[in-house]
């Protein structure tokens, strides 16, 4: 049944380029989860964007000695185009910098205000008097109180994944002088967690929110059962969305207070354009809404959020959170300051048209369940020996041996035998199994399923050997060239979500009827007899081993 989707990327920061380690946590995972609910035939709003404010942003514009405008514009405009470039198919990429989202941001924090869902208090912060400047958040650095490590951030520390508060840091020094800064009185609207603790212990806790991953069940549960604190929503700082009440002079929002309103603000600017209604995506309880997010942002979006959200009333609230884990490199954490990644737009560069192939290996490799390590080696293997191999050389030979023997036009089939109608009934099988994997948010294994048909295809081939009987028993090859070519067709169709851009050459080399999608392989072969299929090309080629060899050499490896 046709249902209405949300789907939510987290809005990356533009203060660095993205790479492929946001790519196979958050991106890859819910493209191709909105790609399925679309050929599925549901109505699906999947939004994204840039986060443009925070202190990332700030620091990044001290640095390189220009504004935090010119920052965000330049590291936007690479986001976008990259996205872009990749295909991921977001309905729409908004910016927190946009008019829209200011004004939506400042009427959620009036509104929690005026229903008196803040409190406010008045504390010492630290203070850099060097820089005549608030330090919270990563403007402030210092050791993590909970695991000892040096450079725990004032808001979060990176490696045991703690959310802190600046005050708490040892040794606190400032990111902008490097100062031991001092302590300066300052008020502050809070939001008090501790008032919805209730609620989102029998939201997610007892609540029906047993298919959530572990890893994310995990963090809330610890969470809640530290106890909640009210959390500052304001910030002494320039760069944001100006506080707008009274004695909000000089503030800010809080980044993560303003950022997952993001995706309602976007989603308005996206309804604006199309003259449609924004209002059932986010507050229509038959709407279902999933946030893709990489395992640092699970208190945000799982907490914090709907916090605000029920805070607001009239909201709906996320059916699932999937969270990955991190993606290393080459056996390291990926680092935009140590410049230890593969960055999306420079990959394009080199590789313009493998969009699919790196879409594949991060799907393969996907930090689903632990983190995981991308290696060069490991691409090269995986395009080499899986994609060119398996998928690209079934293909091949479909194509050949049906140009050969029938002009491209596809024979009547005869009699089945026990293995083509396993092999048709594997075919018939496939949508709900991968459907239901997918559905998990399973990808890995959705995948593998996807590529598994390919190996059974290529299986097929090797084990009729239609080559051997076209003199002697032309009626069996009708049948194995019509039952290959469910085969194909069934790939092409299955293969969207995973790899879109070959899903799409593919369907135009068998020149698939529009009708046939996900669904319809169920009950109906894709292709029928006497169809005619269009010109074959490669889908794949084979990666040299120089081409390995310069990306190695880039990371100085
Ligand atoms: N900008 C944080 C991050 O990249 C972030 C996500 C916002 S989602 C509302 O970790
Ligand atoms: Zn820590």
């Amino acid at each position: 049944m046709s249902k209405r989707h949300t789907i939510t990327a987290a809005l990356p920061y533009t203060n660095g380029p993205i790479h492929i380690g946001h790519m196979a946590g958050v991106y890859v995972p819910a493209d191709i989860y909105a790609r399925y609910l679309r050929l599925k035939g549901n109505e699906v709003l999947f939004i994204c964007g840039s986060d443009e404010h925070g202190v990332a942003i700030s620091l990044k514009a001290k640095k390189d000695g220009i504004t935090p405008k010119e920052v965000i514009d330049k590291y936007h405009g690479i986001i976008d185009k990259a996205f872009n470039d990749f295909g991921i198919s977001f309905d729409y990429y908004g910016r927190t910098s946009s008019k829209v989202h200011h004004e939506t941001a400042q009427e959620f924090f009036k509104a929690i205000h005026d229903k008196d869902g803040f409190e406010t208090e008045t504390t010492e912060q630290l203070y850099d008097a060097k820089e005549d400047q608030f330090l919270a958040d990563r403007y402030v650095v210092g050791t993590c109180p909970k695991c000892q490590n040096p450079k725990a951030y004032g808001d979060q520390c990176e490696s045991c994944g703690s959310s802190l508060n600046a005050n708490d840091l040892i040794n606190p020094k400032s990111a902008i002088s490097g100062e031991t800064p001092s302590l300066k009185t300052t008020t502050h609207w809070y939001l008090p967690l501790d008032r919805y603790e209730a609620f989102l212990r029998s939201w997610i806790i007892e609540g029906n929110q047993k298919d959530w991953k572990p890893n994310v069940l995990g963090q809330v549960k610890s969470w809640l059962d530290e106890g909640l604190k009210p959390r500052a929503v304001t910030r002494d700082l320039s760069w944001g969305i100006p506080v707008p009440v009274d004695g909000g002079e000089n503030k800010v929002l809080y980044v993560w207070f303003d950022a997952p309103i993001g995706y309602i603000s976007a989603t308005k600017e996206w309804a604006a354009k199309d003259g449609k209604d924004w209002a059932p995506y986010w507050q229509d309880e038959n709407t279902e809404l999933v946030h893709f997010i990489g395992k640092d942002n699970i208190v945000f979006h799982c907490i914090i959020f709907p916090a605000v959200l029920k805070a607001m009333g009239s909201y709906i609230l996320p059916k699932n959170v999937p969270a990955n884990e991190f993606l290393n490199l080459e056996g390291q954490k990926l680092s935009t300051s140590k410049n230890w990644a593969v960055w999306l737009h420079e990959y394009l560069e080199d590789f313009p048209d493998k969009q699919d192939v790196l879409r594949y290996v991060l799907t393969a490799n996907a930090p689903e369940t632990k983190d995981n390590d991308f290696t060069w080696h490991d691409f090269q293997t995986r395009n080499n020996s899986e994609l060119v191999a398996i998928f690209g050389n079934f293909i091949n030979r479909v194509m050949l041996l049906m140009k050969k023997y029938y002009n491209s036009v596809v024979p009547d089939p005869n009699e089945y035998s026990t293995v083509d109608t396993e092999s048709l009934e594997t075919i018939a099988a496939a949508p709900l199994k991968i459907g239901s994997l997918i559905e998990q948010y399973k990808f890995r294994a959705a995948c593998q399923e996807m590529i598994q048909l390919a190996r059974l295809g290529n299986k097929y081939l090797a084990d009729e050997e239609p080559w051997k009987l076209i003199k002697t028993n032309p009626e069996r090859v009708a049948t194995i060239m019509h039952t290959a070519m469910q085969l194909a067709a069934g790939l092409a169709v299955l293969s969207e979500p995973f790899l879109p851009h070959t899903a799409k050459k593919l369907r135009d080399m068998l020149q698939l009827d529009k009708a046939v999608c996900w669904d319809s392989l169920q009950d109906e072969m894709p292709v029928k007899s006497n169809h005619t299929l269009g010109n074959t090309s490669l889908l794949f080629e084979k990666i040299e081993n120089e081409a390995i060899a310069t990306q190695l050499e880039k990371l100085n490896f």
